[in-house]
């Protein structure tokens, strides 16, 4: 059932896609500045490694920011500077911390080793180094970053698919019930303006009733695309029920949200909507609710009601128009 729930969210099963490859070309970035020692440690890697030796800590630290390692080995004996403080840096940094990293230390390096592993160093390997050692370990982090890599990437698809409309890919009501109270609530604080507008496509019933339910389930990906065009990033568009968007505009006085949904409502008009399957397109209109945030509203409810009003007044005035 494991492999079931993660092809819902496309990404195959995360623990065979970790463990399929043993080749594992990893790009590899060891920080060490003897020359021996990083020679011999490149020869053994370079089979199936790419890897880039980096003496000094500062061009390290660099290297390990602007590019995209798989694993990085840092020597704790740098000639001059100290390697355990490169590996606190690598471990706390965004672009970083998630990057394997092994530490290559003396047998008597004992406390520093622990002072390491207490700050999240992933693995250690004492010199002299084996080269079969080396592989292994390797080897074996890079697994992990991968497999969590998958994870991470599972985890995120599962949140957007939470907050997310199926069919139109817009912000789905529970997105926005959950957001609504902090954003209305800070609007108050800083004495901002905040609009609401309720937007209800006109005799949607009749679309569904004429070209069926999968053209109607077209019309409204189209509307959305459409709405999603005519707004700000800043804007929060959701779906709110079958066919009625929420659109809350942050910042927006009465005579601004006024013109955006006027805007949008020419917009939807203007473009007649393809229905593919039945190799058409058909004329669309909405009707538009607008409100604004009142000093007195105690919750963004009662915005939402008079937009709900609103639009009711545009729907019985005719349709195909904005309220306010
Ligand atoms: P009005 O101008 O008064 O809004 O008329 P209307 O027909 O749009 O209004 P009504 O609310 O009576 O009907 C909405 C219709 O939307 C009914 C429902 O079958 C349809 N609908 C709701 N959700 C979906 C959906 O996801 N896909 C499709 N194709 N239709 C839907
Ligand atoms: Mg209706
Ligand atoms: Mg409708
Ligand atoms: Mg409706």
């Amino acid at each position: 059932s494991r492999a079931m729930a993660s092809r819902d969210f496309g990404i195959g099963d995360p623990l065979a896609l970790a463990t399929a490859e043993t080749g594992l070309d990893a790009n590899v970035l060891l920080v060490e500045d003897r020359p021996g020692a990083a020679e011999r440690m490149a020869a053994a890697l370079g089979q199936h490694h790419a890897v880039t030796v980096e003496a000094d800590p500062h061009r390290a630290l660099l290297l390990a920011t602007e590019g995209t390692y798989d694993a990085i080995l840092v020597s704790l004996d740098l000639e001059g500077s100290d390697g355990l403080r490169l590996c606190s840096q690598l471990r706390s940094l965004d672009r970083t911390r998630n990057v394997p990293l092994i530490m290559l230390a003396e047998p008597h390096e004992r406390a520093r080793i622990v002072r390491g592993l207490d700050f999240g160093v992933h693995d250690f390997l004492l010199r002299p180094v084996d080269r079969n050692e080396l592989l292994a370990r390797l080897r074996t982090q890079v697994r992990r970053k991968r497999f969590s890599d998958v994870l991470r990437g599972a985890v995120h698809a599962s949140m957007e698919l939470a907050i997310t409309d199926g069919l139109t890919g817009l912000h789905n009501r529970r997105y926005l019930d959950s957001h609504l109270g902090t954003l209305f609530g800070d609007a108050a604080f800083r004495q901002r303006p905040m609009a609401a507008l309720i937007l209800d496509i006109d005799r949607f019933k009749g679309i569904n009733d004429t070209y069926g339910h999968e053209a109607g389930d077209e019309v409204l990906r189209t509307f959305a695309e459409r709405l999603r065009t005519h707004t700000r990033n800043i804007d929060i568009v959701a779906r709110y029920g079958g066919e009625e968007v929420v659109i809350i505009l942050p910042d927006a006085g009465l005579a601004e949200a006024q013109a955006i949904a006027e805007r949008i409502r020419e917009r939807v008009e203007a473009l007649p909507f393809a229905i593919q399957r039945a190799s058409r397109s058909v004329s669309v209109t909405v009707s538009i609710g607008v409100a604004v945030r009142e000093a007195e509203d105690a919750a963004p409810g009662d915005m939402l009601k008079r937009a709900d009003l609103a639009l009711y007044r545009a729907k019985a005035a005719g349709r195909n128009r904005v309220e306010a």
